[in-house]
């Protein structure tokens, strides 16, 4: 299995503030611990920027917002325990979220990402919550707005000359469908790639509604994308994640940042998933990750399903 490992990466994408560094950096102290299903497998090149974003988390801060193109792609050498362990080179591209935004418009690529298109590549789409970047999708006055058929003072305070960004649930199916022409052209129609959709700050998901699961968020915040995933599971193995790089907000919870800080910072985080069929909170960060490279639960043949 070592050498179909070195074929298997993960790309990661979700517009601007979508909580994308933030999951990188805890993602390099979940595999620094030890504990994770995935464990690091050397030193990566990018060791110094995931330590500095490392440090970060440990010192209970979210990590500042990359700035525009100054970093895009991450390769981190991964392994799993145990006998027969999967051994190989993750590559997460941590695409800046601008660029996502622009391949949509454009619908157009550059070559960088056709490249990493192929069998045994996974995907992780993210969307984070109470992002302001986010954009809500269209109810029946907002669509009215934007395309008529209503009066004009309903009308009047639609924003002059503004530039309407795309719903950002219409981005995320667009580049659904764009990554599975790709995987058509390059990995063959019958490859099915793991598509992990992932809730990030899932932290700040109102109490009644965590119970429930990322997969009801998702139904009831972008329910165009929820239709396009339960349209298209024939396509794509979908799953869903919570994920929290801390499992509070230390911006609006200073008594969760001090206990935070008393505890295991290494160690923090959690992720929550229905891989098993209940929901589950799981504290291993690498587990999105994991799963989107087909090792966790295993896939007996990731590269060449
Ligand atoms: N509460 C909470 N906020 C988060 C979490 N992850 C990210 N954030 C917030 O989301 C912002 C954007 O995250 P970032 O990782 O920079 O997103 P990117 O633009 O997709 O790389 C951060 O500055 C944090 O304020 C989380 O797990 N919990
Ligand atoms: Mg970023």
């Amino acid at each position: 299995m070592g050498d179909l490992g070195q074929q298997r990466s993960v790309l990661l994408v979700g517009v601007h503030d979508a909580g994308k560094t933030n999951l990188l950096f805890r993602f390099w102290l979940a595999l620094d611990s030890g504990q994770g299903i995935l464990l690091k497998d050397g030193l990566p090149d990018d060791f110094e920027y995931l330590k500095t974003g490392g440090d970060y988390l440990l010192k209970g801060q979210f990590a500042p917002h990359t700035p525009q193109d100054v970093r895009d792609q991450t390769e981190i050498p991964v392994k799993t325990a145990g006998e027969g362990a999967f051994r190989g080179k993750l590559v997460v591209p941590d695409i800046p979220g601008e660029q996502v935004l622009r391949v949509f418009k454009a619908r157009q690529w550059p070559p960088y990402w056709e490249q990493q298109i192929k069998r045994g590549c996974g995907c992780l789409l993210m969307l984070r919550v109470d992002s302001d970047e986010i954009v809500a999708p269209l109810d029946w006055v907002g669509c009215a707005k934007l395309y008529g058929g209503v009066p004009v003072d309903a009308v009047a305070d639609a924003e002059e000359g503004e530039e309407k960004k795309p719903p950002t649930q219409v981005v995320m199916v667009e580049w659904l469908q764009f990554l599975r022409t790709a995987f058509t052209a390059k990995a063959g129609a019958a490859y099915r790639p793991r598509v992990g959709i992932v809730v990030s700050a899932w932290d700040l998901v109102v109490e009644e509604q965590k119970a429930l699961g990322p997969v009801a968020w998702i139904k009831a915040n972008f329910p165009l994308l929820h239709q396009f995933i339960e349209a298209n599971d024939d396509e794509f193995e979908f799953a869903y994640f919570g994920v929290s790089v801390a499992d509070g907000d230390f911006d609006k919870d200073e008594e969760f940042k001090a206990k935070y800080l008393e505890g295991t910072p290494k160690k923090a985080g959690a992720i929550v998933h229905s891989l098993y069929g209940m929901i589950e909170k799981s504290p291993d960060c690498t587990l999105p990750v994991a799963w989107a490279l087909g090792v966790y639960p295993a896939k007996e043949d990731p590269v060449s399903q």
